[in-house]
């Protein structure tokens, strides 16, 4: 299968709580290669068209708040399968119900405040890599 390519955020409460490093190793343990990744304190703009698709749900305030409080490490990570690959290492939303060995069962708090991003469909990563990436930031 070819390469893939997807997005991924560390989270303020994961950055917050010095676990960069920890979900990294996730990544790289899972087969997924880091080909762009910069620290970044997100302004309210970017929050609010980062995740315009969920305004009209009544936790979007919340999420764009949460997601602008401190900073965030945004990632373009790449390996066979990668979109997928990279939801499963994550876990569901909500830690409650994320699997063992998941980040989320590790290090999310809450179905919020849960430590990582990733995009959800080939589409969707293309428009959210763009979204903070220019071409020549990423080293694949
Ligand atoms: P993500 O997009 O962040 O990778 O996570 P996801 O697909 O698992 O979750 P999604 O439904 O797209 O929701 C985006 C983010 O919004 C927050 N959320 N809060 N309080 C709530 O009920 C609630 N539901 C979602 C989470 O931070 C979630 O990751
Ligand atoms: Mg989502």
């Amino acid at each position: 299968m070819a390469l893939e390519r997807t997005f991924s955020i560390i989270k303020p409460d994961a950055t917050r709580r010095n676990l960069t490093g920890k979900i990294i190793a996730k990544f790289e343990d899972a087969g997924l290669r880091v080909i762009a990744s910069k620290r970044i304190h997100m302004t309210r703009a970017q929050a609010e068209g980062f995740y315009a698709v969920h305004k009209e749900r009544p936790f979007f305030g919340e999420l764009v708040e949460q997601m602008i409080a401190e900073p965030v490490v945004v990632q373009v990570l790449e390996g066979e399968n990668a979109i997928l690959k990279n939801r499963e290492i994550m876990g569901a939303t909500n830690p409650a119900n994320a699997d063992t060995g998941t980040i989320r069962k590790e290090f999310a708090l809450s179905i919020g405040e849960n430590s990582v991003h990733g995009s959800d469909a080939p589409e969707t990563a293309a428009e959210e890599i763009k979204f903070f990436f220019n071409d020549d930031e990423i080293v694949g």
